[in-house]
């Protein structure tokens, strides 16, 4: 279905315009990267229509509107994803190959917008594509920093950092709406006068204040006309150089405030799952919110409503902790604003404001010092200070005497600011990831909470698009799936997928689907070529972890596994045994040294087993430099096995677990985060499961521990494996190398030993590795669990996910946009 706007010879003319316009350039003179803006904006073109019908349609319909505040939005490449969205994907292709134009190489010319670290940041990017078209009005809020998160090269086997200048050529979709500016303060002194009504008024001095400008970038729905934006802030310095009069102070200053703009919006820290603890960390966070929140309040305004209507008409969803000064924020705007008191004030935020937890990391948990946030947000932590004072009060009420637990429950305490609390006290709902993180959260980490007020807390299982992870990342599937259902409709209702299961004992079906799987495995084996040099065999078994590298994702598990699968290999050289191929894709964070020892560790196995000859390439270990959205969206088509073996208890949910699930690959996996709704949806005997469950985890924690020096000692050929990482076997003879994973995984010295349970948890994994290897002999069994997976995978729609937050937590309503 050509959208009919996009008429092939129009389209044609546009493009041509655009590069005359942009570049003086014919088709014949342009380059690669001007031919994927002229076409960009030549696209572009065509959403402006629907992204003005959606803006109208939402006044006029006065539908309530989803912010989703979140300090990440991993949107990944937007040009082949908007195509499949508008419908229009092989025209535009066929139109350009007519052109001599190959769609597919102008994809790649795209920077991909990697506005965030990992998980948390592509939900977000998920959420908004499903809001939109699921016909909710939504916008995202964020920050359009600078640098994303950086690139990655290896070098020597080393991670190493590199600026991602994404901005560089241009940007095609973002759209600066100067007119939307905000200001935003820092720091400086705050008195309250009286004014001329005998009102306390609030007055700041000597504040730093930034221009907060916003970008918006259209986030477009599939097959619905409907545009919503992601809306990105930039900062630039508020006073202007006067050149005419500019005296050194002044020039200073205007230099000062550069800098300050400047570095505010500089970087995304590039951190999962960890807290930095920055003071610029905490400038992004309340530059975003204060200016979202502004621009948010000032929209409402112009509606002339009341504003105690303001619950009706926005909910502001806060992802992770990271937004959560916007409590703060909201009560300032109405007190010293709107002049509501405390109590209309604090009536409307909690009416307002949802809270959503990804992780139970401590480490992740943010707090911040006092008198950095006091120093920083003086008002701000006037208001935190109030809202934590009637907290307690009411803590003390209801528990009488318990001073232990309002010490666990108060917003201050210990000198700092724990942003956690002050999002659960001012949120009406708190939502965990997945059922097994939201029971964590209930009966431990969040106990204290959950007793005094559990109508708040609810889960929202995870979930992830169906466009960009299964239509844009395999056509090839895609394509045999609506031929299979004879229908499309499983792109807005991937529940429709289980109409497969009928057919995962056919053997023209099961052929089929195996030769799909080849030509993924084919095209990463080539992309592979291309950026490694590694040769690999796509008939050999393909398993996979991409994911952030993390201690608890338990990447050393897996190498260590693959270890001893090469131990084995070459004590028993004439034993069949299963080509396969380990890939992984990670990035650690730029200062998490055990993390990038462990990407050492990897690449240094791979060096060393591709490179070992007797074992006649029966395993190739592969690192995927730099893992992103787009290289993602050809890795998870590819996989026959998905790794997913964190720590029971530690990963909130996963959605790369989904993402290789739809497309059919098999989980080897812990019992932990969406997992066990994985294996609950596709029946225990479609996945290898193993490994201490969550209970079993948190028991030894509670009781410090376990001794892995047992295990070590009783486990010859794990012993071997270990043993191997200090007798210099894959570091050139240097015995120092990976000293400090031997030592983290044997002795205390820095925190608990095995603190992710590798040792305890390896025999069992071997197990579930051989189990997997088994299975994968019969190709027709393993075809028919791959289909299972595929067929099972519905439920994990982020479209799913989306209409339970709207039906319990939003209660948003749908809008129609009609086409131009
Ligand atoms: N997650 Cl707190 C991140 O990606 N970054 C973070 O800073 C935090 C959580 C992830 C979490 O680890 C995954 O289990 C989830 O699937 C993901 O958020 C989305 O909820």
């Amino acid at each position: 279905m050509f959208d009919k706007r996009l008429d092939k010879k129009k389209f044609k003319e546009e493009v041509e315009s655009n590069l005359k316009l942009l570049y003086r350039h014919t088709i014949a003179e342009a380059s690669q990267q001007e031919l994927f803006q002229a076409v960009s904006y030549a696209v572009k073109e065509v959403i402006m229509d629907d992204w003005i019908s959606t803006q109208k349609a939402v006044k006029e319909q006065g539908a309530k509107t989803v912010v989703y505040l979140s300090m990440e939005f991993l949107i990944g490449r937007a040009l082949g994803n908007n195509l499949i969205n508008m419908n229009s994907y092989r025209q535009v292709e066929d139109c350009l190959a007519e052109m001599g134009i190959d769609l597919n190489a102008l994809e790649n010319q795209e920077p991909d917008p990697a506005l965030g670290n990992g998980g948390l940041g592509r939900l977000a990017a998920c959420f908004l594509e499903s809001l939109t078209t699921l016909g909710y009005p939504a916008y995202g809020c964020g920050i359009r920093y600078r640098y994303g998160m950086f690139k990655q090269k290896i070098e020597n086997g080393y991670q190493r950092e590199v600026p991602d200048d994404w901005l560089k050529d241009g940007y095609p979709f973002e759209l600066r709406r100067p007119d939307f500016t905000q200001e935003v303060r820092f720091g400086g002194t705050i008195h309250f006068e009286k004014d001329a009504n005998g009102d306390d008024c609030f007055i700041q001095e000597n504040y730093q204040s930034v221009k907060a400008v916003p970008y918006e970038i259209p986030i477009v729905g599939y097959g619905n006309h409907m545009v919503n934006s992601l809306c990105i802030w930039d900062a630039e310095p508020i006073v202007n150089f006067n050149l005419d009069s500019f005296d050194s102070g002044n020039y200073h200053k205007a230099v000062e405030q550069e800098n300050i703009a400047k570095n505010i919006v500089e970087v995304l820290y590039p951190n999962d799952n960890h807290i930095a603890g920055k003071e610029l960390r905490l400038k992004q966070q309340y530059f975003f919110i204060s200016a979202s929140l502004q621009s948010a309040l000032q929209k409402f305004k112009k509606t002339g409503a009341s504003i105690f209507t303001l619950p009706d008409k926005v909910v502001f969803q806060m992802n992770d902790t990271h937004p959560t000064v916007a409590v703060a924020e909201l009560m300032r705007l109405l007190l010293d604003q709107e002049h509501l008191s405390w109590e209309e004030a604090w009536g409307i935020t909690t009416k307002c404001v949802a809270y959503t937890n990804h992780t139970i990391m401590s480490e992740a948990l943010e707090k911040w010092p006092i008198d950095l946030f006091e120093r920083l947000l003086p008002r701000v932590y006037q208001i935190v200070q109030e809202i934590d004072r009637r907290f307690v009060a009411e803590v003390r009420s209801r528990y009488p005497g318990n001073e232990e637990k309002v010490a666990r429950m108060a917003i201050l305490y210990d000198k700092q600011v724990r942003m956690a609390h002050l999002a659960i006290v001012a949120s009406f709902s708190v939502n965990g990831v997945a059922a097994l993180h939201t029971e964590i959260l209930k009966n431990q980490e969040l106990k204290d909470f959950y007793e005094m007020m559990p109508d708040k807390f609810n889960n929202k299982t995870n979930g992830v698009t169906q466009r960009r992870f299964l239509m844009h990342a395999n056509p090839w599937l895609s394509d045999w799936i609506t031929l299979e259902l004879k229908t499309t409709e499983w792109a807005t209702n991937l529940d429709l997928l289980a109409g497969l299961k009928a057919l995962v004992d056919n053997p023209a079906a099961q052929s089929d689907f195996i030769e799909i799987k080849k030509q993924n495995k084919i095209r990463l084996a080539q992309y592979i070529k291309e950026h490694n040099g590694i040769e690999v065999d796509p008939e050999s078994l393909f398993d996979i972890q991409v994911k952030r590298l993390h201690e608890y994702k338990r990447q050393l598990l897996n190498i260590l596994h693959v270890i001893y699968l090469y131990n084995q290999i070459k004590e028993n050289p004439e034993q069949e045994v299963q080509k396969r191929t380990f890939i992984f894709g990670a990035k650690a964070s730029a200062g998490y040294i055990r993390a990038k020892e462990i990407i050492k560790l990897i690449t240094s196995v791979a060096e060393v087993v591709n490179n070992d000859a007797s074992i006649d390439g029966k395993i190739k270990v592969v690192f995927i430099e730099d893992y992103k959205v787009s290289n993602a969206e050809i890795i998870f088509s590819a996989a026959d096995l998905s790794e997913q073996i964190s720590t029971a208890s530690k990963e909130a949910s996963g959605t790369g677990n989904m993402k290789f699930m739809m497309n059919g690959g098999v989980t080897i996996g812990t019992m932990d985060g969406a997992n066990v709704e994985i294996v609950e949806a596709v029946g225990a005997e479609n996945a290898f499961i193993f490994g201490l469950s969550s209970e079993e985890v948190i028991q030894y924690e509670n009781h410090g521990g376990y001794n892995p020096q047992d295990i070590y000692n009783s486990d010859p050929k794990l012993r071997q494996v270990i043993d191997q990482l200090v007798d210099g076997t894959f570091a050139g003879g240097d015995r120092e190398m990976f000293r400090n994973i031997y030592d983290s995984l044997l002795t205390n010295k820095s925190g608990r030993a095995d603190q992710y349970f590798i040792l305890k948890d390896f025999d069992s994994y071997r197990q579930a590795q051989a189990a997997a290897v088994a299975a994968y002999k019969d190709k027709s069994a393993w075809a028919r669990m791959a289909m299972m997976n595929t067929a099972c995978s519905g439920k994990f729609s982020s479209d799913r996910t989306i209409e339970e937050y709207v039906r319990d937590i939003w209660h948003s309503q749908k809008i129609q946009v009609e086409g131009k």
